[in-house]
């Protein structure tokens, strides 16, 4: 799916600003609310979460359906032009109406999809209404669970479920589930007859020179032809046809750190298109993971689209802000934990080159969570066929729907299926083989696909051991499992690394972290305070440079974010390196000196 841009074909109209907004709460379907203007209706900037906007703890926690609305007029100079609307993601599902008539509906809260409206739009003001679920259950990516996941952590056992109260969501994860349309809305337009509707490029680099394949997906008749221009706008190579190589001489790669970037553009009868990308090979070989046939070592982050009182809502400022403070660390990448992250963002990655490990909104696909999931009494497996998981099936789409948008990413370089999914008990095997099949088999560019396992796996039961091309592991060793005791804690983890080690793939290390209170001190390290997350860092890194199998620590977390509440959780997750308005911890200056002495490539440990 491509990008919406302005080209001399293409007119771009955002549709962000201040909409009509009303909750359900369950008193008429969707389909009654559309029929006519909204009542007595708030405010309501779009993009943004809603949940933090106001001062009502009602709509904060609040779950199930909402109603955006906006009048919408197309100028009369488009008439000629096809016409689409497009949600770039709404959370976490969504119906969409024109002037009350149903004209679209998605499933999937992170994902971008678009309506056709040439033929809808009246020419006047049409009333464009908006129904958003946040609802999360079995079904959903993320998952939610019947009681809280938190409380069970606790050991109080999962809260006893009243089917007469009020609805409440439980996420079955540790994030807020922020709400709402969260990034932009627009309309943009194409020429009618024959448009450009994709473009899937790969490439192949021979020493100085390379290849670009490209292959233009297109609707109705007409010339095609490419052009290659590089940073400075220079033609390096043309060509004409849907399908074609191309050969760049003296290639300049896209380099982590280094976003070089050429534009490709495409001409497909009156229709035009530029997708910038960027070339360079990753191939994982034995324990390393090449970035143009060199070792690479990740520096960085899981990471959260995370900020107040945005929630989720896009943040082109705090992106920035993001990418500078990495790149002042010394960092190279991050996960895009839990959920697909903004095109903004993904583009700006390109730019910057930073590398990306791009994930699926697959997050709770584990009823172990909490001492596991109870069914009148009986313990839930999380892929029981009737009780347990019902997310197949949606996470495939979400497969699709992800890498279809994303494939073209020089930034993107492994597509993790799912973080922190049950990848031992029955039925996981099954449940992961197709998917990663389907990953592989849609990856033009063929990278390697892993899951993000969770600790309480066993190692040798991991499905993840045989389907994962990179082993991606989240351990708390010194936090949930050991702390205080950083010996004991450490012996632990180099038992488990003892066991990786002989597997012969690539380590990354994509979650180890504290919770640590900024302002906190002491002396001696005690848990929460900033010397603490120092000394467990200092730990866990220590072990990771005595494994060669080790290709990567990304930590948990970039900053400090929101969760629902919970005895855990002080005002959110504080395992940040940074606060949630981005003030370094001690940590962060302790990364900052430890990964700026760590290249990029041939890390020799
Ligand atoms: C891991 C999860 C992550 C949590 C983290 C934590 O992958 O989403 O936020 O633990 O507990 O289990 O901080």
């Amino acid at each position: 799916m491509l990008y919406p841009i302005m080209t001399p074909s293409r007119f771009v109209s955002d549709l962000s600003g201040s909409w009509d907004f009303k909750k359900f709460d369950d008193v008429l379907p969707a389909e009654e609310w559309a029929k006519a203007p909204l009542q007595d209706a708030m405010n309501m900037p779009v993009p943004s979460s809603y949940n933090d906007l106001t001062e009502d703890a009602k709509l904060r926690d609040y779950a199930g359906w909402v109603m955006y609305e906006r009048d919408l007029a197309v100028p009369k100079v488009l008439k000629n032009e096809r016409v689409m609307l497009r949600f770039d993601a709404v959370t976490h599902e969504a119906n969409i109406y024109l002037n009350g008539e149903l004209i679209g509906s998605h499933k999937g809260g992170f994902l971008p999809f678009e309506i056709d409206v040439t033929d809808k739009l009246t020419g006047g003001d049409d009333r464009l209404s908006v129904a958003v679920s946040n609802i999360i259950d079995y079904t959903t990516l993320p998952v939610g669970g019947k009681a809280d996941m938190m409380g069970g952590l606790m050991g109080t056992g999962p809260a006893e479920i009243d089917d007469n109260a009020p609805r409440r969501n439980n996420p079955n994860f540790d994030f807020f589930n922020y709400s709402g349309i969260t990034r932009p809305v627009r309309l943009y337009t194409t020429p009618k007859e024959a448009y450009i509707e994709d473009i899937v490029l790969t490439s192949e680099v021979n020493d100085k020179d390379a290849v670009i394949n490209y292959a233009v997906k297109v609707s109705g008749s007409g010339e095609c032809t490419v052009t290659v221009t590089d940073a400075d706008g220079k033609v390096v190579a043309e060509g004409t046809g849907l399908n074609g190589s191309l050969n760049v001489k003296d290639v300049q790669l896209w380099q982590p750190g280094e976003g070089y970037m050429y534009d490709v553009n495409v001409k497909f009868g009156d229709d035009e298109y530029t997708e910038p990308f960027g070339i360079r090979t990753v191939k994982v070989d034995g324990t390393q993971f090449l970035i143009n046939g060199r070792p690479f070592y990740f520096k960085g982050y899981g990471k959260h689209e995370d900020t107040f009182p945005n929630g989720r809502g896009i943040n082109l400022p705090m992106n920035t802000k993001d990418i500078s403070i990495m790149k002042w660390q010394g960092a190279n990448s991050f996960r895009t934990s839990h959920y697909p992250y903004s095109e903004e963002m993904m583009r700006l990655c390109d730019r910057e080159g930073i590398v990306v490990i791009d994930e699926t909104t697959a997050v709770g696909v584990n009823l172990e969570f909490g001492g596991g999931a109870n069914f009148q009494g009986q313990k839930v497996r999380t892929f029981d066929k009737e009780h347990g998981v019902q997310t197949q099936e949606h996470h495939k789409d979400v497969i699709r729907d992800l890498i279809s948008r994303d494939k073209n990413h020089a930034c993107v370089v492994m597509w993790s299926i799912a973080n922190e999914p049950d990848s031992y008990n029955e039925g996981a095997y099954d449940y992961f083989k197709p998917l990663y099949d389907l990953a592989r088999e849609l990856d033009p560019q063929d990278r390697p696909c892993t899951l993000i396992s969770v600790q309480s796996a066993p190692p040798d039961k991991d499905v993840s051991a045989e389907l994962s091309d990179v082993i991606c592991l989240n351990r708390y060793y010194g936090w949930y499992f050991g702390a205080p005791d950083l010996e004991q804690s450490e012996q632990a983890l180099r038992k488990e690394m003892d066991f990786w080690q002989k597997l012969g793939k690539p380590v990354v290390f994509t979650e180890y972290g504290a919770d640590t209170v900024m302002g906190l001190h002491d002396t001696t390290p005690v848990m929460y305070t900033e010397e603490y997350q120092v000394n467990y860092y200092r730990m866990n890194n220590r072990v990771f440079d005595d494994y060669e199998c080790v290709t990567g620590e990304q930590v948990w977390n970039f900053a400090d974010f929101a969760t629902s509440q919970s005895l855990l959780r002080v005002q959110g997750n504080k395992k940040g390196i940074f606060t949630r308005d981005r003030k370094p911890k001690l940590a962060a200056h302790y990364f900052k000196e430890r990964w700026h002495q760590i290249p990029d490539f041939d890390y020799q440990k």
